[in-house]
Order: structure tokens, then C-alpha cells, then sequence
């Protein structure tokens, strides 16, 4: 099959997921084209069955802002054109499932192309429920040819918010189980922690959704119990407020500000709990690459997270905002060594039976057959 990839080519859920399916497929004998502003930062290899399409970007006195989704439309055009695209795959809705509309209907009579979508979430539960986003965004999710969405709560979000009437299959995302690992990093440990402290981590895009407030506040409650250290992977619009917020609770020497991480792998080897107390996760894949290195999550109940985690099993879930319930389990939890590794080996087991990537892309595979 010749696929072409749409996607966000920066850190974010949705770009790691399209990524690495597109790679997964070109391993498997498919020709992947990747369109997007940038090369997608996981894209980190040469392989003959990968093309990478920069959407040029024209600027202009004229324009205030660019416009991005024509660029986009029009690559995707001449790229379907140009290699004889077979499939569009496009990941998070906006503005991609639009351009892939437009560019549809300019194939039309020279190539049939049919266009699946895959909703990850705050193109769907945020930004896609502004007043101006919602009626394009509601048209071209019900114009794409197929749909999928990462978990079940957001397909019934979706159906439910958009007022749909459409099938749109789960298909959940995935990880590599050789990639996500525990590897013994005693070294890295070292840097952080004496043996003694317990090490907690959250990774996120430090957006008000994932509520690096929480985050603080729980970690500050478990190292009142429990000497602890917190590792905060990520940049975004709070986190200088929360700098600051880590420095008034006079926690500066105990929470280390690490930023953008290519590899989280090591990071995550040597934690003993990941936090993720979001207000919104349709999926949470952090939760997930967590659980595959044996890391039991702290969440909340909410979106797809309840799908991913097992509250009790593969970590602690609780509703949004009680960070005390959240702190007095995770202090159980950490003070209980044989519960503790029993939910940590659970954690890689499930990780890996139920989210194993072979399993996903035969998935979309399967789905991408309906449409050919
Ligand atoms: O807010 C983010 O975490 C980024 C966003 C994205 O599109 O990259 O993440 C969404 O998609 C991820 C991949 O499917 C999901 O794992 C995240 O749960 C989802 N984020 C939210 O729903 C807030």
C-alpha cells in the first residue's frame, strides 16, 4: 500500500502515535509518505519505504497568518498525485481532516483517495468544541471515509459532543515492548537520589489540562510522608508559573525541571511512580510507555485513563482534583514493597498484552482494508 501520513510533527501524543505506526508499516513492505511543516521529531531513521513531505508555507505581507490548512491541501494533493497515494491517514482532526477534505475533492475524477481519521483527543474535547472549530470540525469527521479514536470514552465523546451518527472504531495506541523497557540505569539514579528518595515522574506538554499544580502538590504530600524527589519531563505555557509555585513551597532542591526529552526511557526506568492527575486524557500515552518500564500510575478517572490504567491493579485512580486521596494511596502503595512490585510487574504485563504495537497496527491495517 502507498499510505500518506498527516500529523503534528512536534512532542505530543498524537505525532509519536502516527510516527510510529508509519514506521511499523513501512517495516512491514508499505511506502509511507509523511506530510506535515516539519519532520516528525520520532522520524529519527532512513528507510527506502519512508518519504518525508514538507508542506512549504508561503508567507506574505498580505497575510496575517499564513494559511496552513491550504498549504497542507495542496501538498497532500500533489503528493497523492506524485506517488499514487492509495490511503490518507490523518491524525488529530484539526485543521488536518479538513485539508484531507480539500484535497479529496480537487483529486476528484483523477484518483480515488480515501480518508481515515484518527481523533486523539483535545482535537475533540477542546480546541474542536471552540465555536470556530466546531461545525468544520463536526463536517469533516463526518465527511472522512473512516474514523477511529484512541479510546472508548473518546468515541463516545465524540459521538455524544458532535451529535453524530457514524461508526467510528477503537483502536487503542500502543507501545514497542523492546523500545519500553526497565533498563538498569544506576548511574542516571545517582544524579537524583541517594538510594534513599523514592522518584517521581510526570511528562506532559505542561498545558492547564494536565495540571502540573496537582502534579506539585501531590509529589509535596508523598515526600512529607516519604522522602521523595520529582522529575518534571516537558515544557509548556505553566511552566514557569509552576517554577515559580515549586520555589514558594520551598521545594526547589527536591523537584528537578529536566525540559524537552527526545528519550524518556532511562527517565522512566528509574521512577517509582508516574503522575498524571489531568483534568482531560483521552488515552494518556505516557501513562502507558509508564506502565511498559513497570512504572504504577497515579491518575485521575477520567477520558480513556480508566482504559489504560487499572485502578488498584496498575495504579492509583482517583476523581480530578483530590490530590489528597491520590497522595494517601501512592504513600500506602510505596510503603508496601511486596504490593509494590507485584503492581509494578502487573503494570509491564498489562502494558504489553493488552497495548503490544504489532497488535495495533494489524488494527489499522485490518481497518484500512474496508476502504481500499
Ligand atoms: O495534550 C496532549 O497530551 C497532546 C495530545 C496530542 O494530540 O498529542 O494528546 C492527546 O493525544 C494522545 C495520543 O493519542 C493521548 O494519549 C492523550 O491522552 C491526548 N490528550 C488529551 O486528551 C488531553
Amino acid at each position: 500500500m502507498r499510505i500518506g501520513m498527516i500529523c503534528y510533527p512536534s512532542y505530543g501524543g498524537s505525532g509519536v502515535v502516527a510516527t510510529e505506526l508509519g514506521k511499523q508499516l513501512a517495516f512491514r513492505g508499505h511506502e509511507v509518505h509523511f506530510i506535515s511543516y516539519e519532520r516528525p521529531f520520532k522520524l529519527d531513521l532512513f528507510h527506502e519505504n519512508i518519504i518525508f513531505h514538507e508542506v512549504d508555507i508561503v508567507d506574505y505581507p498580505l497575510f496575517k497568518f499564513p494559511p496552513y490548512s491550504m498549504a497542507l491541501a495542496s501538498k497532500i494533493y500533489e503528493v497523492a498525485k506524485w506517488a499514487g497515494l492509495d490511503l490518507l491517514h490523518v491524525h488529530y482532526a484539526i485543521p488536518h481532516a479538513v485539508s484531507a477534505y480539500l484535497a479529496k475533492q480537487m483529486l476528484k475524477g483523477e484518483l480515488e483517495l480515501p480518508v481515515i481519521t484518527t481523533l486523539h483527543g483535545t482535537d475533540i474535547t477542546i480546541v474542536g468544541l471552540e465555536k470556530q472549530f466546531y461545525d468544520i470540525t463536526r463536517f469533516a469527521i463526518q465527511c472522512s471515509d473512516g474514523v477511529t479514536a484512541v479510546s472508548r470514552s473518546l468515541r463516545d465523546e465524540t459521538l455524544c459532543r458532535f451529535k453524530l451518527n457514524r461508526q467510528i472504531e477503537v483502536i487503542y495506541n500502543f507501545v514497542d515492548p523492546e523500545e519500553y523497557r526497565r533498563l538498569p540505569c544506576p548511574q542516571l539514579k545517582k544524579r537524583f537520589t541517594d538510594g534513599e528518595d523514592k522518584l517521581l515522574i510526570h511528562i506532559s506538554n505542561f498545558r492547564p489540562v494536565k495540571r502540573l499544580k496537582d502534579v506539585v502538590d501531590l509529589f509535596a504530600l508523598v515526600n512529607s510522608k516519604i522522602p521523595s524527589k520529582l522529575l518534571l519531563i516537558g515544557d509548556g505555557p505553566d511552566g514557569s508559573y509552576i517554577h515559580e509555585y515549586v520555589g514558594k513551597i520551598g521545594l526547589l532542591d527536591r523537584v528537578f525541571f529536566l525540559g524537552k526529552q527526545e528519550r524518556v526511557v532511562e527517565l522512566l526506568s528509574i521512577s517509582d511512580l508516574c503522575l498524571l492527575p489531568s483534568e482531560k486524557e483521552s488515552f494518556g500515552l505516557v501513562a502507558l510507555e509508564a506502565m511498559a518500564c513497570q512504572v504504577p500510575v497515579v491518575g485521575t478517572k477520567v477520558g480513556g485513563l480508566p482504559e489504560v490504567v487499572r485502578d488498584g491493579e496498575t495504579g492509583i485512580l482517583e476523581e480530578v482534583g483530590n490530590v489528597a486521596a491520590m497522595a494517601e494511596r501512592a504513600v500506602k502503595l510505596l510503603s508496601d514493597e511486596e504490593r509494590y512490585l507485584q503492581m509494578a510487574l502487573e503494570s509491564r504485563r498489562h502494558a504489553v498484552s493488552k497495548f503490544h504495537i504489532d497488535d495495533m497496527v494489524e488494527n489499522y491495517l485490518r481497518f484500512y482494508e474496508v476502504f481500499l
